[in-house]
């Protein structure tokens, strides 16, 4: 049926103004999102001018006059809501009637980044909803502004699943995201004094018109009490759990559209409340804040994203929420998903569940309890589903960050899953036992239960052994992952570990964020790279066009220039004209060595100062950083001041005037690292080799057309490998010659003392130059490096400085730097999410885009 609203008339000069009268124009009284034809035509202006208005005047209650910018924001993002909501709909019906095997995306992120420019390009509505404010008066760009990102994550885990869950939409590949709705996710970072301050992030403040919650589809989750053995009707031995509380999971529901196909897949994000609102008869005895404590407790367990990443904490609360989600996402998929007579013998013709590291692998023993305790498998039957059901994802290699929850903690809270992993257990150890008659030490090793410093459950070493497959995110990490992080496993199962390398979606890193450069190349080579990535091979030969070069220089001006409005804006930052935009963004860590990056602006500038150094022979370059650390993580804090210190120094210094300059606008996120990536000439992925699994800025800025200096480490090292040695900027230790230095014993201070650039460099920190004579407001950082240094900064600081002088040399000669700037854009077309989707689905998922 055609849709008279979509296609109408309104001319937003004749609408009233008042908000009484808004009301007022005829407008047919259908709800368009129910039947909107799926493949008719696309809103005219007008008719998304008169469903904006309507949306305006009826969810916010105010005319076009005297509505307020979030107003209008919100009215818009319910006019592409309205315009997708019928493909959803249809994806849903058309999903559930084909049966076909749907990914389940298990994952405690998503960081999603703000929606509303996403949806409007996924639809190709930007045209359209340009002109339609315009014609009102409004503008676009204003609006979207007003959006505040859901940062349900922390870094690179979190955005690769929002990355991955826009690629299989895109693929038509039926997928369900499963998560957790955080309240509140990952702290705004604010400085005071240098020094970051979290607060906390409300981004439901305003409104969140994306996600639709569904209380009548909640489901209870248990916790806690014990469990009973019995005997069925057949005389088997039985378990029954038998918990002592219970919350409710509400399921809130997000559109996941993928680009101009019509397809919409859902991101399920579940919501804990409490089963009984309150306790009515101490609510009436008067005791209100008892009456509201069970509530209260019950909410807690969705309040806030952990962010922390630099000590796993053993938080009973953080468990609550892996097992929180987990549990109501496999209810959810059984019970709502799956026809009510499907045989759960064959639940893995129907789904694949993707562990996204070992937040959610609780889901393993959980799925064993319902097949066994619920659905009356017994342990064979339900062991032999189970372990075709899941495919583990490892994002690390530092041990630290590998999970192991006590087994008191579990216990306590999940004592039918704790005896499920125990029999696990058993029966890995007997398997391995068989394989490796008298190897004891082997078994102990590979035991999943951990016996020091305490009684542990190893989550990797669970998910490892009931996993189909097991891969890491790039081919060094994979690599490492089976030779040192899990030898014994992959010598035991080597066709169960492959290597995935990550990717990131071109729709939000390069069209949407990158649009003038998205035009050079469509005008160039078509539009069809936007999803078939490879095809920017085809930018190569224009390398040596000096005219697409200059366009593809005026490009990135152009983006310097957005830029530095919006640092202005957010930040008072002033970028300055023609520097060489030198960027790291990302978490804080030890690991990715922001500290070697930082002694190379402090040796630059203690150069010049004195005067070993003529001004005039630096490179003018504006160094930016962006990065929060965890709260709890203090050497990360105190490099974080460090460099507010240096930035502040630095950029107050009249003999550096116009030649360097260091930024570090606070609240690194989503959509900062929209506009920053694009604007930079290098990219700075400069982690210990051995250390970063993959990374995943570093692919965004190669794709944007920056340079990369780098070490072989992560997906660094396939980025060269592509984009050619002589467009990369390697430099530092590899691999091998790093656990060559470990295992000889390394002596940070010997580097110290041996190189006067970097003693230098050192002593100026330690001489209070940064911190207003205080000579030890910066001790811990400067000693950690000096007598520990676990991350070997100091040994690879020449190599650095060594590389970015060839950085310099080649921004020098202009031409030759634009010229491998287009090649590392022609040749980063790998790095795509899509390939990465595609090979899950070949190698692992073994699932089929609906045609
Ligand atoms: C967690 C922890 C926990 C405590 C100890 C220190 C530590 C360090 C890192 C982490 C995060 C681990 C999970 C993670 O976010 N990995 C990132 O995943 C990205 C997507 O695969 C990948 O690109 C990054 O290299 C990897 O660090």
């Amino acid at each position: 049926m055609p849709d008279a609203t979509l296609n109408g008339h309104a001319n937003p000069a004749e609408q009233p103004t008042t908000g009484c009268r808004d009301l007022g124009p005829a407008r047919t009284p259908t709800h368009p999102v129910a039947t909107a034809p799926v493949n008719g035509p696309l809103f005219s202006v007008d008719g998304f001018v008169k469903e904006f208005i309507h949306e305006l005047n009826t969810a916010q209650g105010v005319a076009l006059a005297r509505s307020s910018v979030n107003d209008q924001y919100l009215a818009l993002a319910r006019t592409v809501k309205n315009y997708l909501m019928a493909r959803w709909l249809d994806t849903n019906r058309k999903t559930r009637e084909a049966k076909v095997k749907t990914v389940g995306y298990l994952s405690a992120e998503y960081l999603l980044g703000r929606q509303l420019g996403n949806a409007l390009l996924a639809s190709d509505l930007n045209e359209i909803a340009d002109k339609g404010l315009e014609l009102c008066g409004l503008d676009l760009v204003t609006l979207r502004n007003q959006e505040v990102e859901p940062g349900l994550g922390n870094g690179g885990l979190g955005r690769l699943a929002a990355c991955f869950i826009d690629s299989l939409a895109t693929m038509n590949v039926p997928c369900i995201g499963y998560g957790i709705r955080y309240e509140y996710g990952i702290f705004r970072q604010t400085f005071v004094d240098g020094r970051q301050v979290e607060q906390p992030d409300t981004w439901l403040a305003l409104g969140s018109p994306w996600e639709f919650p569904h209380p009548d589809a909640s489901v209870q989750v248990n916790f806690g009490g014990h469990t009973e053995k019995y005997r069925d009707a057949d005389g088997k031995e039985r378990t029954h759990w038998l918990p002592d509380w219970n919350v409710l999971g509400v399921p809130y529901n997000y559109m996941v559209p993928g680009y101009l196909n019509g397809r919409v897949n859902t991101l399920r994000l579940w919501s804990a409340q409490a089963t009984k609102a309150f306790d009515l008869p101490t609510f009436n005895a008067g005791d209100y804040a008892q009456a509201v404590r069970a509530q209260t407790f019950a909410e807690n367990i969705s309040k806030v994203l952990y962010p922390e990443d630099s000590t796993p904490q053993g938080k009973e609360l953080r468990l609550q929420q892996q097992y929180f989600f987990v549990a109501c996402s496999l209810r959810d998929f059984i019970d709502n998903e799956l026809e009510d007579d499907f045989d759960l013998h064959h639940l893995d013709e129907r789904i694949i569940l993707q562990l996204n590291d070992t937040h959610p692998v609780i889901a393993v023993p959980e799925l064993m309890r319902i097949l066994m305790d619920e659905k009356g498998f017994d342990w064979d039957e339900a062991w032999a589903v189970t372990t075709k059901c899941f495919a583990y994802t490892c994002h690390t290699l530092l041990p630290e960050a590998l999970e192991v929850w006590p087994t008191e903690l579990l216990g306590r809270l999940l004592p039918r899953h704790l005896e499920i992993i125990y029999a696990i257990n058993e029966q890995l150890l007997e398997e391995v036992r068989e394989a490796y008659p008298g190897d004891e030490l082997r078994a102990r090793r590979m035991s999943i239960i951990a016996e020091f410093p305490e009684r542990g459950v190893r989550m990797a070493y669970l998910a490892t052994y009931a996993a189909t497959k097991v891969n890491g995110v790039a081919a060094l990490h994979s690599q490492l992952l089976r030779d040192k992080v899990l030898p014994d496993f992959s010598e035991m199962w080597p066709d169960r570990f492959t290597n995935v390398t990550n990717g990131v979606t071109p729709r939000r890193f390069v069209k949407m964020a990158n649009p003038k450069l998205s035009e050079l190349i469509s005008d160039t080579i078509g539009g069809g790279w936007v999803t078939d990535l490879e095809r920017l091979r085809e930018l190569e030969p224009f390398a040596d066009d000096p005219d697409f070069r200059a366009q593809f220089a005026a490009a990135k001006d152009w983006n310097k220039r957005r830029l530095a409005e919006v640092l202005r804006k957010r930040d008072g930052i002033d970028l300055p004209d023609g520097h060489l935009l030198d960027v790291m963004v990302k978490r804080l860590h030890e690991y990715k060595r922001q500290s070697l990056k930082l002694l190379h602006v402090v040796s630059l500038y203690e150069q010049v100062i004195s005067g070993k150094l003529p001004v005039d022979q630096l490179t003018p370059r504006t160094v930016v950083f962006g990065a929060k650390a965890a709260p709890g993580y203090k050497m990360a804090k105190d490099t974080i001041h460090l460099i507010n210190r240096v930035a502040a120094t630095v950029s107050a210094d009249p003999r550096l005037e116009g030649r360097l300059k260091v930024a570090f606008p606070a609240n690194y996120n989503v959509t900062l690292a929209e506009k920053l990536i694009p604007a930079a000439d290098l990219s700075e992925q400069i982690s210990l080799a051995g250390m970063e699994a993959s990374g995943t800025g570093n692919m965004k800025f190669a794709l944007n057309g920056a340079l990369t200096i780098g070490t072989d480490d992560g997906a660094n090292v396939e980025i060269r490998e592509l984009v050619g040695d002589k467009h990369f900027f390697l430099f530092g230790m590899n691999e091998p010659q790093v656990a060559e230095l470990g295992a000889k014993g390394y002596n940070p201070e010997s580097y110290y003392e041996d190189n006067p650039q970097l003693k230098a460099a050192l002593d100026l920190v330690l001489s209070g130059h940064f911190s207003g004579g205080d000579q030890h407001l910066f001790d811990a950082v400067v000693y950690n490096l000096l007598n520990s240094d676990r991350f070997m900064a100091l040994a690879d600081f020449q190599s650095y400085v060594d590389a970015q002088a060839r950085v310099e040399e080649r921004y020098a000669d202009t031409d030759a730097w634009t010229r491998s700037a287009v090649l590392n854009v022609a040749r980063s077309g790998f790095f795509s999410s899509d390939r990465s989707m595609r090979e899950y689905i070949q190698r692992i998922w073994h699932t089929q885009p609906m045609m």
